[in-house]
């Protein structure tokens, strides 16, 4: 198959799921086209059988917004007709959708049906689509998609209960390459840690939907009672706020910012804990990538996040805000160190049920039913 993905580029779960979805199709010997407007972050475009497609806005005085979703769908036009795609498969609802949406119906006016999938991820329904600014588009484009997935139950429900929607949402959660946490990792824990300290571990895009706050909080709660390390991954705009509350509560010299970095396993390798305190999250890539190296998660059971992480199997949930139970349950784990064994076994045992060779089939086989569906 020829396939166009679009996505953003850039650190965020739905940028890294379709990543990792073409770079696996292409593995397969199928020819993936990314369409976006920076180089995917995890992308390798000398890769065989992956291609890269710039989008491209003109900076025009008259616009103060820059019409991005125009030059999307341009490009998702060009790149159809010079590549030969089959079918475009968009990541993210807003504004992938709705500009995949118009480069279709242009398509069509040249006689070619490209069909449209769209893979919903969270924030576009359960935060920004909500949004009665977009609302109206984000319904038209689910609607007119010719295929919808969603990544966990939680998030298909939330957007049959806030959307008018017509068309039906298949379930196809997001996955893992576990062959990436399989063998001897160069951990150098004690670079982190040289007293034996625990370490735990927060990953995101330390956006406020996060709860920065929380993770400093638990985190404060349990180095009362476990000398231990936080190191926090990713870059965003809580990201001097939890400077601010941890020199306040004065640990801010057992904090490492590692800001953005590739080197995710690796440092998951040497994590006791895994902190995912979240206000909203749909699935929790972060969380499954802490449990396929053997991490317990201690996060919310917001969302789709009891989905993956399994209240007293692979880590514990609480309610948003819950600070003390997450750290009262973190610190029992530390203690006992039969009982983190047996979290962090099952932690494990859970993420294999996500593996990419798991999933990738279901997104297969969807690209084939839709292909069959226009073809009668
Ligand atoms: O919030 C993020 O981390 C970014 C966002 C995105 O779409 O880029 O993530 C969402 O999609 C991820 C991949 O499907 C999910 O694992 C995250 O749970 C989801 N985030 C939220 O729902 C807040």
């Amino acid at each position: 198959m020829i396939i166009g993905i679009v996505c953003y580029p850039t650190y965020g779960g739905s940028g890294v799921v379709a990543t990792e979805l073409g770079k696996f199709l292409a593995k397969l010997g199928n020819k993936v086209h990314f369409i976006t407007y920076s180089q995917p972050v995890r992308l390798d475009i000398l890769e065989e059988n992956i291609y890269y497609h710039e989008v491209n806005v003109e900076d025009y005085p008259l616009f103060q917004y820059q019409p991005y979703e125009l030059a999307l769908s341009s490009k998702m036009v060009d790149t159809v007709l010079n590549e030969g795609i089959e079918i475009l498969h968009v990541h993210y609802a807003i504004p992938h959708a709705y500009a995949a949406y118009m480069a279709r119906e242009i398509l069509k006016e040249k006689g070619l049906y490209i069909p449209v999938i769209t893979t919903l991820h969270g924030t576009d329904i359960t935060l920004v689509g909500k949004n009665p600014s977009y609302k109206p588009a984000v319904t038209f484009s689910i609607n007119h998609s010719d295929a919808v997935t969603s990544v966990s139950d939680s998030l298909k429900y939330e957007t049959i209960k806030f959307f008018s929607v017509r068309k039906d949402i298949e379930v196809i959660p997001n996955f893992i390459d576990l062959d990436l946490y399989k063998g001897e990792k160069n951990c150098m824990k004690a670079n982190l840690a040289p007293q034996g300290q625990k370490i735990i571990t927060h990953i995101s895009n330390f956006r406020k939907v996060k709860r920065i706050g929380d993770v400093v909080d638990i985190y404060y709660r349990i180095q009362k009672e476990v000398p231990a390390r936080l190191v926090l991954l990713g870059e965003g705009p809580e990201r001097q706020k939890a400077e601010e509350q941890a020199r306040d509560l004065g640990i801010l010299d057992q904090l490492i910012f590692l800001g953005k970095t590739n080197e995710i396993e690796r440092v998951l390798c040497m994590s006791d804990v895994f902190l995912l305190p979240s206000e909203k999250e749909s699935f929790g890539l972060a969380a499954l990538e802490a449990m396929a190296a053997k991490v317990p998660v201690l996060s919310t059971n917001t969302g789709g996040l009891p989905e993956v992480n399994i209240d007293g199997v692979t880590g514990y949930t609480a309610n948003v805000g819950d600070v003390q139970r997450l750290a009262e349950k973190g610190i029992a784990m530390l203690k006992d160190e039969k009982l983190h064994e047996k979290l962090k076994q099952s932690a494990y045992e859970q993420a294999l049920m996500f593996d990419i060779k798991n999933i990738v089939p279901m997104y297969i086989d969807l690209y084939k039913r839709v292909l069959a569906e226009i073809r009668v």
